[in-house]
């Protein structure tokens, strides 16, 4: 199998200067999905995509799929990609690193003429992140056939837009038809999002898995009153039950420890104003553990929990989205294993405690993962680092890993 040597200094340059759309002061990134800054880094990708001759297509919910030919037209394509949208106070590697990743095993190809025999896609999926519109994952998880195509159109945002119209809003609104064909594999390459790697000095992760997830939206309903003329006793203060909530989710992560993990991300009490007793709170629940069974014995903990506090207010507690535990492809995982090896990176086999679009990939097509180390595990925050180094390795064990498939 030729080497392929991928260059280093052009994949930073494209991390560095992508980083700039949507970044923010603090050094981090804000690109929502299908936001104004989403158009921008879009219309970036497909244009350097096409520089580099590929055709790219987009799908009816966005998702981007940039297109490099093989000798054999009629193999399914061997895919790379993660994604572009990020966290409202994101950093500048979480999915870019993964799209940009498959941009520049590209051009690196183009470099010295190789061609694969399978066609390449580097792929965009729209809202992996899930912070504008819920749940994660969705369009990857549309494009295998989890979600309807009308289900995900219909989201809506937290200010009542929904996706649909945020896609013509930008006008990312595909006409390729969603899913329905056939891709040949999945290699996603992404930063750990968690401390392992970098403390124990390895390089790569070899990505065996994704954790079981569950989400669910609890709205609790109280009476609004007024702080100073109402007695305590007579009080049916939403807040105050959504404090105990809190910390039912918590005890519920940490009875299921040390695996179990459990986060209240949203929080919005209303009416809001000080000298209302809150009538109302929405808030969100992320649980995780590596096993399915976990997670649903960690929901009936919770809901058991939730009953016993509830007193005099409404619980309405309802489960949005149920990510399963993913196994990886053995043969992938190999590729990957190999490749770290062969070019003499610290390696280790690990699991992923964030989801990701392989995921939903798992469930159509071999799909595996190469993990690369971040600063402190810090990650869904602006302070996100990774380093050159490992940027460039994860990049070259990503490529090598594709092209020792292909060769298969
Ligand atoms: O929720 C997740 O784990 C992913 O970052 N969307
Ligand atoms: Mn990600
Ligand atoms: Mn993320
Ligand atoms: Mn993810």
């Amino acid at each position: 199998m030729t080497n392929v040597t991928i260059d280093g200094e052009r994949l930073w340059g494209t991390l560095m200067e992508t980083a700039k759309i949507g970044g923010t002061a603090k050094g981090g990134i804000r690109r929502l999905t299908m936001s104004e800054e989403d158009k921008r880094v879009r219309d970036w990708f497909k244009a350097a995509c096409e520089a580099a001759g590929c055709t790219v297509t987009v799908d009816t919910i966005g998702n981007m799929f940039a297109r490099r030919e093989g000798k054999n037209p009629d193999l399914p394509p061997i895919c790379m990609g993660s994604h572009l949208d990020t966290q409202p106070t994101g950093g500048k590697f979480d999915g870019i690193l993964g799209v940009l990743a498959g941009l520049e095993a590209i051009r690196s190809l183009d470099a010295i003429g190789y061609q694969t025999n399978a066609p390449i896609e580097v792929i965009n999926w729209t809202n992996e992140e899930g912070a504008r519109f819920t749940p994660a994952m969705m369009a990857s998880g549309a494009f295998a056939g989890v979600f309807t195509e009308e289900y995900i159109l219909s989201r809506t945002d937290r200010e009542g837009t929904t996706f649909a119209d945020a896609m013509d809003a930008i006008g990312y609104r595909g006409d390729t038809p969603l899913g329905g064909r056939k891709l040949g594999a999945m290699f996603e390459l992404h930063i750990e999002q968690g401390p392992i790697l970098e403390a124990e000095d390895r390089m790569i992760g070899v990505v065996t898995g994704v954790q079981s997830i569950r989400w669910f939206e609890l709205t609790i309903t109280g009476a609004a009153a007024h702080a100073g003329a109402t007695p305590m006793p007579a009080r049916r203060d939403a807040l105050v039950g959504a404090a105990r909530a809190i910390e039912a989710v918590e005890a519920v992560a940490l009875a299921h420890a040390p695996d179990g993990v459990g986060t209240v991300g949203i929080l919005e009490c209303r009416p809001g104003s000080t000298n209302v007793v809150p009538g109302e709170v929405f808030l969100t629940i992320d649980l995780r553990h590596p096993l399915d069974e976990v997670v649903a014995r960690m929901e009936e903990d919770l809901r058991a929990r939730l009953a016993e506090i509830q007193g005099r207010l409404e619980f309405g507690l309802e489960r949005i989205w149920v990510s399963p535990a993913v196994h990886f492809d053995p043969v992938l995982i190999g590729h990957v294993r190999e490749a770290a090896e062969r070019l003499g990176f610290r390696h280790r086999d690990i699991a992923s405690g964030a989801g990701h679009d392989a995921v939903y990939t798992a469930r159509i097509c071999p799909t595996t993962m190469v993990f690369v180390p971040c600063k402190e595990g810090i990650s869904h925050n602006e302070a996100e680092e990774s380093t050159f180094e490992q940027c460039a390795a994860g990049t070259q064990v990503l490529l090598n890993a594709v092209l020792a498939y292909d060769a298969t």
